[in-house]
């Protein structure tokens, strides 16, 4: 019933929003929305890393967009990725999980505003930082610059999402979700290296966004320094350019502009991840003690990144060498499960600096310092007298009792913040989670409908193997030049002749650039490597007469931040590929004829889509054992759908690196093999002390990514099918279907004060294994009785 009338109350807002223009204006202590003063928390989810869902809802986003909203989030951020909505030159994408107009409009259905960075330049971890790879191939092109081919491109596409903002009014100003838009990304960063072309650029970039005219303010993030002519101009016309701050702590930043309000645009949640490297962690008290030092300092608008990373899909991921997985320790994981204590602690943070929000942005604050990291900043408004209180301890290791001028006492734990409503009682605590811990666990189906049978195909490569290609050039080419990026995979395959024995033991060297390698000679595979840019080095012998070479390049997600990152090359790039034979005579073939084929002849027969002639009728189950383990190999397998609603993941163990396929639809690149470093993990997680990505990590000595999620929208109810591409080598005998779901919760809660614990999707509590009303001591899955402990606590609960 509840529902019901909440969805009411909603229907008939929206209907009231639609028929007027929202005016989207600030000052340096608030944004203003339609006359009202506020103090936005906002949470980035990309579309295309969230997905479709099937089964009646709309979109997964549709319930983490709810998500964000019930965890006290005002607005949802997302960039615009320009290579996946124009793959090729004018043909232009937006279905499915690319529908961004959707996006907003289900953003602006639950109630919240919409935050469009539009970039083009994107960074996040995404392939190529969401530039087309067909820029980079445009004759004369500079990215990022004061290039005219670049601009044009640019400015067409940015016009062209505008249009389509405009043509389904999602701007404020026109009735919509978007109350701020973004031009460029994080500029600031690397404005230096492209020296008075760089200020050029971003005057431009101004300028032409102040052109679209979609009257709401346009920022651009981690731009300190205004160049005068973007703040003349902007001013005169109104549309301010704000510049905003990204890192983990904001509190410091402060735009160079005083006249515009200090904004957030990345706090980051947690921490992105390469293959090889271990799970990082970012504590929900060091979250919000920088989210609320940000709002102490006088901030007005945050946005979270990411609030719910997501999972890239295809080969979408950047890096080079990001995980399929973009969970990013967010308030909402991979799945859109609420990652608590996270979540439901930020949560309590917003609702906490909200009961303030009407001093904070129309109040004069007074900032009291006690020493030894302690401050006391106080929010008050002249007419009214209403107060409210931020009382910080940046001290890493000592908490503080201070004694405010009432003569109220407040213990604040050490990095911690206290957020005081009238500035005499404590609200929140950014140190004390009353939130419970929720430890996720994966389940296995029952053994009957979870077993699985593979047939397999081998990925024919005899054609490259004896140097058939498509065209010739006396040169190793750059890889992306060549590809275009429209595969990972690229062949350089070349023959030469040697005279004598010296040459039976021989060594080849390959200088690549990047990301992986196999070496093939005469047929057979010498060795393999993987790196950013690196010397493969292998023993080969070689027969007197004419041998083959062939040199297979692959790439792991391109090169996505940096300056000039764009020209990052990519494959065996001029080399050098060199022969030595045992007397030190050494043949440079760089210079070779070389022959190249771009991708796999398996992609171009879509043995990942099992709709496809040669999906049906190549995979075999005859002789699986005998290709267990060998590279280049196609697995396919049928399943049915494990029950329930509960996310889905596939358990990859065993297998070695390549391409996994629902159904026909990518969920990503795997690489099982790769895995981490099994020193670091040891020591205990404090959220004590500055914050940084080699922090609290986990998942030391693993597979960096062994479960992938497989989205319920991409599965059937009867049969499903599984196609893994095996590039290295692997044993898919031991893939498993599994659900994610909440194993078991923990909680602290202090007397007087309320706890609320919740399973999540439909489960019940089903046992008790610790309670102790007392002094516990431990951590979440190893909890002890302290010196003092009521003995019915168990049975109380
Ligand atoms: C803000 O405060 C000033 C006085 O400090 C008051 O005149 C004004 O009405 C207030 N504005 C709002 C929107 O509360
Ligand atoms: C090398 O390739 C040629 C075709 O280009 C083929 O005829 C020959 O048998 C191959 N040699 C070896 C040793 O594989
Ligand atoms: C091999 O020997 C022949 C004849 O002596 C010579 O013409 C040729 O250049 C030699 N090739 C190499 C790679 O040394
Ligand atoms: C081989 O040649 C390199 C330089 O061309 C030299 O540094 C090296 O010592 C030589 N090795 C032998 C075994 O002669
Ligand atoms: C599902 O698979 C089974 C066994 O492979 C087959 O008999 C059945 O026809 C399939 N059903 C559909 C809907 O494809
Ligand atoms: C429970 O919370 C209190 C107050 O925040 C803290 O002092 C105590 O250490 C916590 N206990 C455990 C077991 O985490
Ligand atoms: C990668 C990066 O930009 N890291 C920055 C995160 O934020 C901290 C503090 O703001 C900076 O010191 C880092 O350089």
């Amino acid at each position: 019933m509840w529902n019901i009338w909440i969805l009411v109350i909603c229907s008939t807002l929206l209907c009231l929003c639609r028929s007027s223009a929202i005016e989207v204006d600030y000052d340096p202590k608030a944004l203003i929305i339609d006359g009202q003063r506020k103090l936005i928390f906002s949470g980035a989810i990309h579309y295309p890393r969230s997905t479709p869902v099937a089964h009646g809802i709309d979109f997964l986003t549709h319930y983490l967009i709810q998500k964000a909203k019930d965890g006290g989030l005002d607005a949802v951020e997302t960039y615009i990725f320009w290579n996946a909505h124009e793959p090729i030159r004018r043909q232009y994408n937006f279905e499915g999980n690319l529908d961004f107009v959707k996006f907003f409009k289900l953003v602006q259905e639950a109630g919240l505003h919409g935050i469009l960075r539009l970039g083009p330049y994107v960074c996040a971890e995404w392939n190529y930082g969401g530039f087309p790879v067909w820029l980079n191939n445009i004759e004369g092109i500079e990215l990022r610059t004061d290039n005219e081919i670049y601009k044009n491109e640019m400015r067409i596409f940015v016009t062209k999402i505008v249009d389509m903002c405009k043509e389904a009014k999602l701007f404020a100003s026109q009735g919509g979700p978007i109350i701020l838009a973004q031009i460029e990304n994080e500029y600031g960063n690397v404005m230096w290296a492209y020296k008075d072309k760089g200020v050029a650029y971003v005057n431009w970039c101004a300028e032409m966004a102040a052109a679209q005219n979609i009257g709401v303010p346009w920022i651009m993030c981690q731009q300190q320094s205004a160049p005068p002519p973007i703040v003349s101009f902007a001013v005169f016309f109104f549309f301010i350019v704000f510049f905003t701050c990204n890192g983990f702590y904001c509190h410091t930043f402060k735009p160079k502009n005083t006249l515009i309000p200090k904004m957030f645009t990345e706090n980051w949640t947690g921490w992105f991840k390469k293959w090889g490297q271990k799970d990082p962690h970012r504590p929900a008290e060091d979250l919000a003690y920088s989210v609320a030092r940000f709002f102490q300092a006088g901030g007005v608008l945050i946005n979270y990144y990411m609030y719910h990373g997501g999972t890239n899909f295809g080969r979408t991921s950047g890096g080079p060498f990001i995980t399929t997985s973009y969970d990013y320790d967010a308030p909402l994981d991979e799945f859109g499960n609420l990652n608590q204590p996270k979540w439901g602690h930020l949560k309590q943070l917003h609702s906490a600096i909200k009961v303030g929000e009407r001093v904070l942005t129309n109040g004069t604050a007074t900032t009291k310092v006690y020493g030894n990291g302690v401050e006391l900043t106080t929010y008050t408004n002249s007419i009214t007298g209403e107060r409210f209180c931020f009382l910080s301890n940046n001290n890493q290791i000592e908490e503080a009792t201070v004694v405010l001028e009432e003569g109220n006492i407040f213990v604040v734990p050490a990095w911690s913040v206290s957020i005081l409503g009238g500035c005499n009682k404590e609200i929140f605590n950014t140190a004390k989670v009353s939130t419970q811990t929720s430890i996720m666990v994966k389940k296995q189906m029952d053994d009957e409908t979870a077993k699985l049978s593979w047939m397999w195909t081998p990925e024919t490569i005899k054609d490259t193997l004896v140097g058939q290609g498509i065209f010739t050039v006396r040169q190793l080419l750059e890889q992306k030049r060549v590809t275009s990026d429209v595969s990972d995979y690229l062949w350089y395959m070349t023959s030469f002749d040697v005279n004598g024995t010296s040459w039976k033991d021989a060594t080849l060297s390959v200088k690549s650039s990047g990301q992986v390698l196999y070496a093939y000679v005469n047929g057979h595979l010498i060795g393999s490597q993987s790196g950013y840019a690196f010397q493969f080095k292998n023993p080969v012998s070689l027969m007197p007469g004419t041998n083959n070479l062939t040199l297979l390049s692959v790439t792991v997600g391109l090169q996505n931040y940096g300056q000039f990152f764009d020209k990052g090359p990519e494959g065996l790039n001029g080399g050098p590929v060199v022969l030595t034979d045992n007397k030190n005579v050494t043949i440079d073939l760089s210079s070779n004829t070389w022959k190249y084929k771009i991708g796999l002849n398996g992609e171009a027969e879509r043995l990942h889509d099992p709709k496809s002639p040669h999906s049906r009728l190549q995979f075999s189950s005859e002789f699986l054992e005998l290709f267990i383990g060998m590279p280049m190999v196609w697995y396919k397998t049928e399943f049915k759908a494990p029950p329930g609603t509960d996310p889905v993941v596939v358990d990859l163990q065993g297998m070695g690196k390549g391409h996994a396929w629902i159904n026909g639809n990518s969920i990503g690149r795997f690489w099982p093999a790769r895995i981490t470093d099994s020193n670091g993990c040891g020591t205990e997680c404090d959220y004590r002390g500055k914050y940084n990505e080699r922090k609290c990590l986990s998942n030391c000595g693993n597979p960096s990514q062994r479960w992938y999620h497989v989205p319920r929208s991409f599965l059937n109810d009867d049969n499903n099918t599984l196609i893994l591409f095996e590039e290295m080598g692997g044993n898919p005998s031991q893939v498993s279907f599994q659900t994610v779901t909440v194993g078991s919760i923990c909680a602290n809660v202090s007397e007087g004060n309320t706890l609320e614990l919740s399973c999540q999707g439909g489960q019940t509590i089903s046992q008790i294994k610790f309670a102790s009303f007392g002094d516990p001591q431990g951590k979440c899955g190893s909890f002890q009785k302290g010196s003092c402990d009521a003995d019915l606590s168990i049975s109380y609960l």
